[in-house]
């Protein structure tokens, strides 16, 4: 067995950070007219908002996989540590399981200046809220019709427009081209990830012509790109001008006030199988009441199965983007074997060389995702399993809490955002027959076309 690797950077940023005491909440709550999203007032989200907690001692796969099933998220993995998110409730459960816990800072929470509700706060406006992307989108569209088209697939649970953009020359004609799908946040607080989503529109339409690589692709490829899986959890994260470290979507759940799924661990392959996920509504990684009861996930699951045409899935690839700790993540997610039903060891191995290529381009960590913890029905597991699609998982930056955890300044948008465009080039160009990373274009890719 290989030995764990180390998700994240060293935890000694996380002391520093500790020290950088950050100010209280605002304690009086400014009330306002509640928007659907979002409880009563300001100070109870507050109360009710999950912390990221460090927690020492857990060292091995079984051991994260246990820390995973008391129901919070792990969001940083290191050698004998590991970053959770959680609930009153689930570290009290983490506690009982013999680990010690320290209390990282909350996000910052600035003033929340009125006309500024809804939005992000300071040092955070250049990320784009749900109408700010539909804006930039929508300017898009108008200024590049011949490469870049808007469909609407479905609507969210709060009925927010779910988007999917394609890029290829000749737009409006379905080609027979291979295709790859880019999908971002599916949880609510990886904010990063919608501007990944909209760099790619924007660097796409806007070198086309110019850079060799881009004109390829657009000429060559069907490019899908499905910037927000889950609106509503981002606009509720950001509605009150104070973060609320929401990950799920915002479906109620029968029976309790507890709201939502966790998307990524609703699809519909394995779902629930493997102690990779919740079956309380209350915690952060609760896996819905059946695959694919989310709204987000049946939209997007829907989309996935019109691309199979003729009984072909065109979709060869795909990178479902999240935050953070700079990984490079394959499937599968619900089990440790590398190989078994489903996965040959020529999987797994063109997996792995294309993981690894496109990590040594951005300098991520390349590993199977399990390597983290055990997940079930998470969607690059439901991609692979259900579609036979190469699907990645990045997690963007920062590689620890210490670079700002799921909310890093504005700043490093322009950076963190291109520093994956090789990876996403190499994925493209590699989609017309993924087995030729292991030198097996012969064997899979020929007689039928394009991979
Ligand atoms: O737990 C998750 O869903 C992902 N981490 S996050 O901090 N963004 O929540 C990791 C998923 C790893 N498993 C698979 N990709 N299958
Ligand atoms: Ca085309
Ligand atoms: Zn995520």
């Amino acid at each position: 067995m290989r030995p764990p690797r180390i998700r994240g950077g060293r935890t000694t940023v996380l002391a520093a950070i500790l020290a950088l005491a950050l100010a209280a909440p605002l304690a009086a709550a400014q009330a306002q007219a509640s928007p659907p999203t979002s409880p009563t007032t300001r100070a109870e989200q507050s109360a009710d908002r999950p912390h990221q907690y460090e927690v020492t001692g857990p060292a091995t796969r079984a051991e994260r996989t246990a820390l995973a099933s008391t129901g919070a998220s792990v969001d940083e993995v290191h050698a004998r540590a590991a970053v959770i998110t959680a609930d009153g409730a689930q570290a009290a459960l983490v506690r009982q399981l013999g680990y010690s816990l320290r209390k990282l800072p909350d996000p910052p929470s600035p003033p929340a200046a009125s006309g500024r509700i809804k939005d992000f706060p300071d040092g955070y406006t250049n990320y784009h809220n749900y109408d700010e992307a539909t804006k930039e989108i929508d300017g898009l569209v108008a200024k590049h019709p011949d490469i870049l088209s808007k469909e609407v697939i479905g609507k969210s649970h709060e009925g927010r427009d779910i988007l999917a953009l394609k890029l290829s020359k000749n737009v409006t004609k379905d080609e027979n081209e291979p295709e790859v799908l880019f999908t971002a946040h599916q949880h609510a607080r990886e904010h990063l990830t919608v501007e990944m989503a909209l760099y790619l529109l924007n660097e796409f339409t806007s070198k086309y012509g110019s850079d060799d690589r881009i004109t390829k692709m657009l000429d060559s490829r069907e490019i899908w790109v499905i910037p927000d899986l889950n609106p509503d959890g981002g606009e509720y994260d950001i509605a009150t001008g104070e973060f609320q470290m929401w990950r799920k979507n915002r479906q109620p759940n029968a029976g309790t006030d507890e709201v939502g799924t966790d998307l990524n661990r609703n699809w519909d392959f394995k779902w629930g199988c493997c102690n990779g996920s919740s079956d309380d509504p209350a915690d952060e990684t609760y896996r819905g009441a059946s695959a694919a009861s989310a709204p987000e996930v049946q939209v997007v699951s829907k989309f996935v199965h019109s691309r199979n045409v003729g009984g072909k899935q065109q979709i060869k690839a795909a990178i479902d983007f999240h935050t953070y700790s700079e990984l490079v993540l394959w499937p599968f997610g619900f089990t440790n074997d590398e190989t078994g039903p489903g996965m040959t060891q020529d999987d797994h191995d063109t997996f792995a060389t294309i993981g690894k290529k496109m990590a040594a381009s951005n300098g991520y960590t390349p590993e199977q995702s399990s390597e983290l913890y055990i997940t079930d029905g998470a969607i690059d597991d439901w991609l692979w399993g259900d579609q036979k699609i190469f699907a990645y998982t990045f997690e963007m930056y920062p590689s620890s809490n210490g670079g700002g955890g799921f909310y890093p300044k504005d700043s490093v948008i322009p950076k963190e955002t291109s520093r994956n465009k090789d990876a996403v080039l190499q994925l493209l160009e590699t989609a017309d027959c993924p087995y030729r990373a292991i030198g097996k274009e012969d064997q899979y890719c020929k007689g039928n076309g394009k991979g």
